[in-house]
């Protein structure tokens, strides 16, 4: 198994469906990464001492999704000084403004980088391009990566011209 250099960690196993497109992008961008379920309320002693034990195991960058009253990547970024990316999780309000806010508003000092609801994916890739700093080999992938979106776009594009050509 590869160096889990991202840890990707969820309130509940409900938040899977979000954030397991964060893990499978950091697979395909071959990035070591462990997912867990670790509550900031439910199990809050498990949550500290995983934050704490973060830089120890050498895991660079923490990606926290929960929904609701959402402290999760707050309660991680209060015990690491390692970077944490927040993902709103829409679960109890709709549209996820209650995680939204719960996840983006936090106290001068302690920052979480927070993407949109149901960000998974850019957390992802936010993480990616923190480890490419000082890995040239990465940042050719993450580039590749962006061409090959890049050229998606273009296929559709071609395809709805095609579709409205007279
Ligand atoms: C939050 O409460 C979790 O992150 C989840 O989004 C929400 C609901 O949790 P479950 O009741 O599904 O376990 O802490």
């Amino acid at each position: 198994m590869s160096q889990v250099r991202v840890a990707i960690v969820m309130g509940s196993d409900s938040d899977l469906k979000v954030m397991e497109k964060g893990a499978k992008l950091l697979k395909e961008l071959g990035v070591g990464c462990e997912v867990r379920v670790i509550s900031a309320h439910r199990t809050p002693a498990e949550a500290k001492a995983f934050a704490e034990g973060l830089e120890e195991r050498g895991v660079q960058v923490v990606i926290a999704g929960a929904g609701g009253a959402a402290h999760l990547a707050g309660v991680m970024a209060a015990h690491t000084v390692r970077p944490v990316i927040g993902v709103p999780v829409d679960s109890m309000m709709p549209g996820g403004l209650d995680a939204l806010l719960s996840t983006v508003q936090m106290p001068p000092g302690i920052p979480v980088a927070t993407v949109g609801v149901g960000g998974a994916k850019n957390a992802a890739l936010l993480a990616v391009q923190m480890l490419a700093l000082s890995d040239p080999e990465l940042s050719a992938r993450l580039k590749a990566h962006r061409a090959a979106q890049a050229d998606e776009v273009r296929a559709k594009d071609a395809k709805v011209r095609a579709q409205f050509e007279g």
